[in-house]
């Protein structure tokens, strides 16, 4: 990285290598931490530990992870101005998780929204408490790395303010430890609604089981049409102030690609047939689909590359997460 970056913010942002990438996770994330890694030092995170929750096949993990930083890539971070590593090659992760966890009262995590989902979904008794605990998992990947602030979708607020209670917390009982983040949530895309179910957020694990839910980062062009062409809308003839739910979530993904309001949107599209709105919303997913794909195909065919790139990052970074888990460590009296 260039060496003015360490006289900016630091942000630290990650993504679990689960499943494949969705238009919400590049809206909501990727492309927020490309467009500003002039603002920032950057340190993003392929989060490999807590895609474990899933209990994932070890071999496909391991191509989800490579799969992942090809698309960290392909989407526009520049590895000259950006950390881009793996969270299971910093073994500070998991170390720091473990004081954390002694540190947050049971309360805090069973209000978690993620985890009261997967609990109710897979039955509490059954879920793992790799779930339960993964809070803790994420606020050691951001208070690791001193971040200043936290680039997230909407969804992940709930995650940072814990975070932040946490620093707080080991702050006032030891004095001045750990640095405080704040999340930094995008006002347009940071909340991208399902095609299909338009009142749940666009989710990886839903469009694993349901592909009409979601435009996934590498769906071809005629895939992406007949995705957007089958969302709910409803049942009104054309669009109209204020849209519903499906419309304006269509609305919404084609302002924030085209780079325009959502008001201007809902104006240029008033009184036009939700085929056209859909048309030119498949349009301007497939444009911006386009040269993410074409970089991602020329990434992915040299693995050594991107293997190299992964080291050599892990080795620099594990420098910053050991001297903050030293300060941790010497502050509780582990060391
Ligand atoms: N629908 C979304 N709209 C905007 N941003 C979103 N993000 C996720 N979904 C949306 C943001 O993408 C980043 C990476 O997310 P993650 O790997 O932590 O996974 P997630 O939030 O769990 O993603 P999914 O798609 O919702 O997966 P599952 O199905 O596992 O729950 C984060 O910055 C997130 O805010």
């Amino acid at each position: 990285m260039s060496p003015t970056a360490a006289s900016r913010p630091r942000v630290l942002s990650g993504i679990q290598p689960d499943f494949g990438l969705h238009l919400g996770n590049y809206l909501g994330a990727l492309r927020n931490w490309a467009r500003d890694q002039d603002r920032y030092e950057n340190y993003f995170c392929i989060v490999d530990l807590h895609a474990l929750t899933r209990a994932p096949d070890p071999q496909r993990l391991r191509e989800l992870t490579l799969e992942l930083a090809a698309m960290y890539v392909a989407c526009g971070l520049d590895p000259a101005r950006c950390e881009i590593f793996v969270q299971s090659h910093v073994p500070a992760h998991s170390e720091l998780c473990w004081i954390l966890e002694t540190l947050t009262p049971m309360g805090w995590l069973e209000r978690m929204t993620q985890f009261k989902a997967r609990s109710e979904a897979q039955g509490r008794e059954r879920v793992n408490t790799g779930v339960f605990t993964y809070p803790d998992l994420m606020a050691a990947d951001i208070l690791l790395y001193d971040a200043d602030f936290v680039p997230v979708g909407e969804d992940q607020r709930q995650h940072i303010e814990l975070c932040r209670d946490l620093a707080n917390r080991l702050n006032s009982q030891r004095g001045d430890v750990l640095k405080v983040p704040a999340a930094l949530i995008s006002t347009v895309g940071a909340r991208v609604m399902g095609l299909d179910t338009p009142d749940e957020k666009m989710s990886k694990s839903i469009a694993a089981d349901r592909p009409g839910h979601a435009v996934m980062l590498l769906d071809p062009p005629d895939v992406v049409r007949r995705k957007i062409a089958r969302a709910t809308t409803d049942t009104e003839p054309a669009v109209h102030a204020p849209p519903g739910p499906g419309v304006a979530n269509l609305l919404e993904i084609y302002a924030a690609l085209r780079e325009v309001s959502t008001d201007a949107a809902l104006a240029e599209f008033d009184g036009k047939s939700y085929s056209v709105l859909k048309g030119a919303v498949a349009d301007a997913v497939i444009d911006a689909l386009a040269p993410i794909q074409a970089r991602y195909a020329e990434l992915r065919s040299d693995e050594d590359g991107l293997r190299r790139l992964l080291a050599a990052s892990a080795q620099r970074v594990h420098v910053v997460a050991d001297a903050t888990l030293r300060r941790v460590q010497e502050a509780v009296g582990v060391r």
